[in-house]
């Protein structure tokens, strides 16, 4: 398993013609991903100032690229959902619909501190683009609902260093009032990826654009990247190198 694991980060698994199984594990739970990571650093947020814009910026090694609203951190305490603008009927408490921030203060709130309805692109498409600066075997974050009704509209897409789909699927959230969608509680969700093909780029695409319930917003905190072992790394190319010697020679 640790071998296979190995020859998979050193990228032998793809030259092999799919002998290695590639291999994901997906995590509901932060402590089980936690214990599962080999080692892992955090990006809280909690050392931007509040309402800056970070669309492009590249933080402890992961580029944050803008594909909906701009990238604003915002403490969570600042976010607010206005009273006015939803379908008659489906917002009953506005003032309970606001971004819960799973470390620190801040998080990371496309659009900034309005969670306004939709259709309104630049507030309220939060997807967002994370492109790692080396591939990483391992990735998982908070997910934070304006408005957990237990349907998600937020689907992550993970992709190899050559650009193939390693996972994706619709992030399931919590349900804080079951049967009563226009008046559900914010709440964070973990999701967490450990992959034996690294990782290049997580795209998170966030489609919730309508003004039906107070949850067309989202927001990211607490992220865990699990860093790839630089010496595997670089074990990693010098094998990947000899394979395409012998090859050549053939
Ligand atoms: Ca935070
Ligand atoms: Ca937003
Ligand atoms: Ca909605
Ligand atoms: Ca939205």
């Amino acid at each position: 398993m640790r071998l296979q694991k190995l020859l998979a980060i050193a990228g032998l698994g793809i030259l092999s013609h799919g002998l290695f199984a590639q291999s994901v594990r997906i995590y509901r739970d932060a402590a089980a991903f936690e214990s599962a990571a080999a080692s892992f650093y955090r990006i809280d947020f909690d050392d931007i100032a509040p309402n800056t814009d970070i669309s492009g910026q590249t933080i402890q090694g992961v580029t944050f690229q803008r594909t909906g609203a701009p990238l604003i951190v915002v403490r969570a305490e600042d976010t607010y959902t206005p009273t006015e603008g939803w379908a008659p009927g489906s917002v009953l408490n506005p003032n309970q619909n606001k971004l819960i921030a799973t470390s620190g203060e801040n998080v990371l709130s496309p659009g900034g501190i309005v969670l306004g309805p939709g259709p309104n692109p630049d507030i309220e498409d939060d997807s967002l683009t994370l492109i790692f600066q080396r591939p990483v075997p391992g990735f998982g974050f908070d997910h934070i609902s304006q408005s957990a009704d237990g349907a998600s509209f937020t689907s992550v897409f993970v992709y190899a260093a050559d650009g193939s789909l390693i996972f994706s699927e619709t992030i399931p959230i919590s349900d804080t009032n079951p049967g009563s969608p226009q008046d559900a509680r914010p709440a964070a969700d973990f999701w967490g990826i450990l992959s034996d093909t690294p990782i290049a780029r997580i795209v998170f695409v966030e489609s919730d654009s309508n003004n039906v319930h107070p949850d067309c917003n989202i927001g990211y905190d607490s992220f865990r990247v699990v860093p790839e072992p630089a010496s595997l790394f670089g074990l990693g190319v010098g094998l990947a190198g000899l394979v395409g010697l012998k090859r050549r020679k053939r």
